[in-house]
């Protein structure tokens, strides 16, 4: 009898062991494939997927913090993790933005600084401080480890965090016994890495002068002719150029030049906006 009951016992904690990491393991895949939906979305259409904010499952305008829950519906996956909640979901707030299109994504990714100080930001315990990710994907784990603001936990003191409000951080692991909390994230790299940036690519730049005062100038191998400091001195295509001559009004002695894949560069490290100084620096 004492056997069978021993037996037994263990038996009912073997299955809920068993039980638990079934769990463990399907929530990881949801948020693997989540996080995987994100990256897709951000690839096709240039800019990350914005928080649902009204609980329809769809994404929603928003500002700073740009946070709420996975908008399942455009991710097109299921709306709960494993424990049959929704996932709290915050995308970047840096001044640029995550959001709005590709080449505002692609301005932003360049600039990346994961010092930055932008939420969301995001911590392991015992690490020596947080960083700034483009997105962040909480999962309560299982229960409110922590008896506090529902399933998501806060961790107190150094090297701690707060996945109710985000502030000062998000944070990761812990492991500290009232923690049970599953969080993936989205690095800036990451993001870059799935973002195409290269189709940002201009069919042609505009060359400007910003020399401070007016200069001669010959643009794609036209004539000599006179800009005003700040005005435009003509668009180059592949192969073409504008070669500057001072305040020499016949364009006998050139004085500077700039080409095409000099000036896509210059953008490309700038604003990717078609349009740089003839100087040098992006405009
Ligand atoms: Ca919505
Ligand atoms: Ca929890
Ligand atoms: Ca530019």
């Amino acid at each position: 009898m004492v056997i069978i009951g021993l037996l037994t016992g263990g038996g009912i904690s073997i299955l809920k062991v068993l039980t638990e990491r079934k769990a463990r393991n399907e929530n990881a895949d949801y948020l693997q494939q989540a996080k995987e939906a994100v990256l897709g979305f951000a690839n096709i259409n240039g800019r990350l997927p914005r928080p649902d904010t009204n609980g329809d499952g769809q994404e929603d305008a928003c500002a700073n913090p740009c946070v709420g829950s996975l908008p399942f519906i455009n991710l097109n996956i299921a709306p709960n993790d494993a424990y049959q909640r929704g996932v709290k979901y915050e995308i970047s707030d840096n001044p640029e933005n995550l959001r709005t299109d590709l080449r505002t994504t692609c301005n932003t990714l360049s600039a990346w600084n994961p010092a930055s100080g932008n939420r969301p930001l995001l911590i392991e315990s015992g690490s020596p401080g947080s960083f700034a990710v483009a997105a962040v994907l909480v999962s309560g784990g299982p229960m409110d480890a922590d008896g506090a603001g529902g399933t998501f936990d806060a961790v107190a003191g150094a090297g701690g965090g707060n996945n109710i409000t985000g502030t000062p951080n998000y944070i990761r692991s812990s492991p500290a016994d009232t923690f049970d909390d599953v969080v993936v994230y989205i690095g800036g790299y990451d993001l870059y890495s799935k973002t195409d940036c290269a189709a940002l690519k201009c069919s042609a730049y505009e060359v400007w002068n910003d020399l401070g005062a007016p200069n001669y100038f010959k643009a794609n191998a036209g004539g000599c002719s006179q800009v005003v400091n700040g005005a435009l001195i003509s668009s180059i295509g592949p192969g073409g150029s504008v070669i500057g001559y001072g305040s020499d009004a016949s364009c006998t002695t050139m004085t500077a030049s700039i080409n095409a894949a000099t000036a896509a560069g210059t953008d490309t490290a700038g604003d990717r906006d078609c349009a740089v100084n003839f100087s040098g620096s992006d405009r």
